[in-house]
């Protein structure tokens, strides 16, 4: 079946295609790029700096009054304080820094604290993945759904690595090893954006990572929820946005892969309390 795109989901593709030539450009000529650090492992270069430009002239030209909160600029409070756009205009930078084509331009679309509207664009491999509210989820002109696979035995799950230090993650090996030792195969390709919309897709199974910001998860979330999967906090919390961890899955894995990764979360908790309290007495 083929998509029907609405006038909103035409101005995000649209938008995502024209920063893609942008970065597409640069990525040709990756060792011309100014790259400046914003923390010990967090780099960002003239092609995001440049693509995020781009989204902004074109969503503020489509949608006058609408905010926005993206990745290089911040938040930026638009007439309607109900609606911004939330942007990531590169994710996979550090992909992107060393040639490797694996990276996407990430939008969001947030309305009433809820996300309506999501494209996410991989411009290498030529895929749009795209969904609205209620409307379902698609990979250019194709229905996207999240895998059937009902054994973590045979699942592929995907993760991203504590990028803020081990003291950030204390239990991310651990987690890690329980998760490896069950299932078919663990991967880290490092673009969350991609990561959540392949489990849309059905190409993961799953994926959970720490420490994300909204731009690297508000799209995908709509496209996996749309695809048919579950997306929440590590744990079952329900703000995986705004949170501090996301897990997302087909219909059938959410309660086996929590319980997996959950047990060492609640040690932890345990152990820095105990830390707490033994310091202030
Ligand atoms: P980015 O490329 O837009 O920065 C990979 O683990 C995911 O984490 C990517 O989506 C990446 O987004 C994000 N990420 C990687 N390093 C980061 C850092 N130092 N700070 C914040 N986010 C980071
Ligand atoms: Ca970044
Ligand atoms: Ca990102
Ligand atoms: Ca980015």
């Amino acid at each position: 079946m083929a998509a029907r795109r609405s006038a909103i989901l035409n101005v995000m593709t649209a938008t995502a295609q024209k920063a893609a030539r942008s970065l597409v450009r640069d990525f040709g000529e990756v060792e011309n790029l100014q790259v400046s650090r914003k923390g010990p492992a967090d780099f960002v270069s003239s092609a995001d700096m440049a693509a995020e430009k781009i989204i902004k002239t074109e969503l503020k030209k489509a949608r006058p009054d609408y905010g926005f909160l993206m990745e290089e600029s911040g938040a930026a409070p638009g007439k309607d304080k109900d609606t911004r756009w939330v942007v990531d205009p590169l994710d996979g930078t550090t992909n992107f820094l060393h040639g490797v084509p694996h990276w996407a331009i990430s939008i969001a679309l947030e309305h009433g604290k809820e996300v309506v509207a999501a494209v996410v664009y991989d411009p290498v491999k030529d895929e749009m993945f795209m969904a609205e509210k209620g409307q379902g989820a698609f990979v250019n002109n194709k229905r996207m759904r999240v895998s059937g696979r009902s054994h973590l035995d045979a699942a592929m799950i995907a993760t991203g690595m504590p990028f803020k230090g081990r003291a950030s993650s204390p239990t991310y090996p651990q987690e890690l090893e329980r998760v490896s030792a069950e299932v078919a195969a663990v991967r880290r390709f490092g673009s969350a954006a991609l990561d959540l919309a392949y489990v849309a897709m059905g190409r993961y199974d799953g994926f959970w990572e720490w420490h994300l910001s909204p731009w690297d998860t508000a799209a995908g979330m709509l496209l996996v929820t749309e695809a048919g999967g579950f997306v929440t906090e590590v744990g079952g919390g329900k703000n995986p946005i705004y949170g501090d961890s996301v897990l997302a899955t087909n219909q059938i894995l959410h309660t086996h892969l929590n319980k997996l990764i959950k047990p060492t979360v609640a040690r932890a908790v345990k152990t820095v309390t105990k830390t707490a309290s033994d310091k202030a007495a």
